[in-house]
């Protein structure tokens, strides 16, 4: 399989297993709550695909692509989300509290930028050249913690990327409500660089990913990359104030799924998409078979 058929097919296991999660979840099968990342795989595929074995990823609530982007299994996780002992983590962390390998996330909003902190500090001074790849989104520019983590991440020029997938809205308030400035000077004021990209390109966004990792890695400093991108989902299961035009124009302008995918032949396309789906579709039941 050539390349770009590869990411789409990293994406599409993203899009199919979270379409599903949606659709099966008004029937009560899963635990506690859900935040879907439609709309954004390609930051967490055209990220994710950089990192090197002992990397630490560190996401918030919204980390199901970030998970299945590292190398997560679907079937683990919706037995996770549906609180079987075979999920992620026994079935006790939900949709929001995942650790598998060197990946962690966490729903506590800003926790998570102290906690990759902490685990960036581990990884520089072991000195193994290990670096740490922290998610988090625009609303969380609103957390106190957030900047005390920042001053530590640049005092102790920690090996840390910062990826802020600014989608511009925090569950229902549009970040023009609650982001006074540019965001870049929030990183760059604690003297950390902040590259931005607006796109939902998934080969647009990859390369300068690479880019990035590979300077945190090799100076040891750490740096952010903000991605303006499209939330297409609501927030959790069906929380979303905006006007449906608007949405459906998002979906025609910013969904990653269409745009890379269009580099496919019809074909390839569609044999990748009922793989894709079967699998999915397979995981889902395998999960739900399995003992309480
Ligand atoms: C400390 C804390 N406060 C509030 C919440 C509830 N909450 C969960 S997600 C969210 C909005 C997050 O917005 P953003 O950071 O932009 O991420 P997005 O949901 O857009 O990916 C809020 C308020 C939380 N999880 N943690
Ligand atoms: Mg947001």
């Amino acid at each position: 399989m050539n390349r770009n058929a590869e990411l789409f097919q990293k994406m599409l296991t993203i899009r199919s297993f979270e379409t599903l999660l949606l659709e099966k979840f008004s029937t009560g099968i899963f635990t506690g709550t859900t935040h879907t990342s439609l709309g954004q795989e390609a930051n967490a595929v055209g990220v994710l695909s950089h990192i090197q074995e002992n990397d630490v990823v560190v996401s918030n609530h919204r980390c199901h692509g970030h998970f299945l982007a590292y190398g997560g299994d679907p079937l683990a996780l919706y037995a996770e989300l549906m609180g079987k002992p075979d999920g992620v983590c026994g079935g006790v962390g939900g949709s929001q509290h995942l650790h598998w390998r060197n990946f962690y996330s966490s729903g506590l909003q800003g926790g998570t930028v102290a906690m990759a902190a902490g685990m960036a500090m581990a990884e520089k001074r072991k000195g193994d050249k290990a670096i740490v790849i922290d998610f988090m989104g625009d609303g969380t520019l609103g957390e106190g913690i957030v900047y005390e983590s920042l001053n530590m991440i640049s005092l102790w020029q920690l090996p840390i990327l910062i990826v802020l997938e600014n989608n511009h809205i925090a569950q229902t308030t549009p970040a023009e409500l609650a982001i006074a400035g540019d965001i870049s000077q929030r990183f760059e004021a604690f003297g950390i660089p902040a590259a931005r990209i607006d796109s939902s390109d998934i080969l647009e966004i990859s390369p300068l990913a690479e880019a990035l990792i590979g300077r945190v890695r090799n100076e040891s400093r750490p740096q952010a990359l903000i991605i303006d991108t499209a939330r297409l989902g609501t927030h959790s299961k069906g929380d979303d104030t905006r006007p449906g035009e608007v949405v459906e124009a998002l979906w025609q302008e910013r969904d990653p799924l269409t745009i890379h995918g269009s580099r496919l032949s019809e074909g390839v396309r569609s044999s990748i998409t009922i793989k894709i789906e079967a699998y999915i579709q397979a995981a889902f039941t395998r999960a739900l078979g399995k003992e309480d």
